[in-house]
């Protein structure tokens, strides 16, 4: 390929003259910012245990109380990324939550959309735009863009959930704030109950429903049922896995980031094209080796980690007689829906 100039090719005064007028040449800079065939990364493979996670978490209980905090949070953060962007990969954020029983947190409501994966403890609930969802392990809670959301805990033990949020691209945006409210009015229905079954829907008199997010929880009870259901229907099929939608459209549960659960069967080893999105997995049940080039973790339950876009993934559940269950994020709907969405087999 042919080398292009340099910036010290450049004699220092025109430099000094372009930068008294806010202007850079392109070519020192443009194969970094278009590098050939496969784009620069700073999204490290990186794998969070959740041993190393819980003690220092329950630790932060008992350093900064609620009041204090807000949204009690580690932030799992890429050291690619530099650990201070607080950032898995370029569009998703993930954290570790705690609360403790009886403690609030505020309602508030932002422009990032959120969703909880409930690691541990049972009692706790969020509200999410006045319908009130009980968390239980596995469970998997949507508090979208725009729409009111506060945590609460009638239990006696702490609970503990991790968020995926596609904060770091709103903040690139700069698109990203938030807005403190009053507790809110909880109102009767629960959509987990109103789309219980797949391949129906519920049709009131005057049509269906008009609501952009008409189901905000999805009970790991029903998503586990769905995958054993689907494995037990097709021996043959070789990801078992669901996509968690919304039930009216079909499309995506939220807008940017997407989210499943995927089921290997005992002893499976599942590879996985390299794709243009980041990805990040985290163990519901059992366990899994998981292979990315030149490095291997081994996720025991709880435990979360991520890999970068344009990257093969191997996963191969560790048990011979026993499935594994992980839950899946990826930033696929963003790049489908900006046509940058890319597989390379
Ligand atoms: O629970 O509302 O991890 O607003 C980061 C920002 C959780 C939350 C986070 C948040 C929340």
């Amino acid at each position: 390929m042919l080398e292009l100039g340099r910036l010290e090719d450049l004699p220092q005064d025109y430099r000094d003259e372009l930068q008294s007028h806010n202007l850079v040449p392109l070519w020192p800079s443009l194969r970094g910012v278009l590098p050939p065939h496969i784009p620069a990364r700073q999204t490290q493979a990186t794998h969070w245990p959740y041993q190393s996670i819980k003690p220092l978490l329950l630790k932060a209980g008992e350093l900064t109380p609620i009041e204090k905090a807000e949204r009690r949070v580690l932030v799992l953060a890429n050291p690619g990324h530099g650990l201070e962007k607080m950032q898995a990969s370029a569009a998703m954020y993930l954290g570790m939550q705690l609360l403790l029983p009886g403690e609030w947190a505020p309602s508030h409501r932002h422009t990032p959309n959120a969703v909880r994966m409930v690691v541990e403890g049972d009692g706790a609930w969020t509200t999410v735009d006045g319908e009130k969802c009980p968390m239980a392990r596995g469970d998997l809670i949507l508090t979208p863009t725009g729409l009111w959301h506060e945590h609460g805990h009638e239990g006696d033990q702490p609970v503990i959930w991790l968020d995926v949020l596609d904060l770091p691209l709103v903040y690139y945006m700069e698109a990203s704030y938030h807005l403190n409210g009053d507790r809110q009015a909880t109102k009767p229905g629960q959509g987990d109950r109103a789309y219980r079954r797949g391949g129906v829907v519920p049709t009131p008199v005057f049509g269906r429903s008009g609501a952009r997010y008409p189901m905000l929880r999805y009970p790991w009870a029903d998503a586990r049922a769905a995958l054993e259901s689907l494995a037990a229907d097709r021996p043959d099929l070789e990801a078992v896995q669901i996509t968690y939608v919304n039930p009216e459209t079909g499309e995506d549960a939220e807008n940017i980031l997407g989210f499943y659960a995927l089921m290997l069967r005992p002893g499976q080893t599942l590879r996985l094209p390299a794709r243009s999105p980041a990805i990040v997995f985290h163990q519901i049940e059992g366990g899994t080796e998981v292979q990315v080039p030149a490095q291997s973790f081994t996720l025991a339950e709880a435990d979360t980690c991520c890999a970068p876009g344009y990257t093969a993934v191997t996963l191969h559940n560790r048990s011979s007689s026993e499935p594994a269950f992980l839950f899946i994020a990826d930033e696929s709907p963003l790049h489908r829906k900006l046509g940058v969405y890319e597989e390379r087999g």
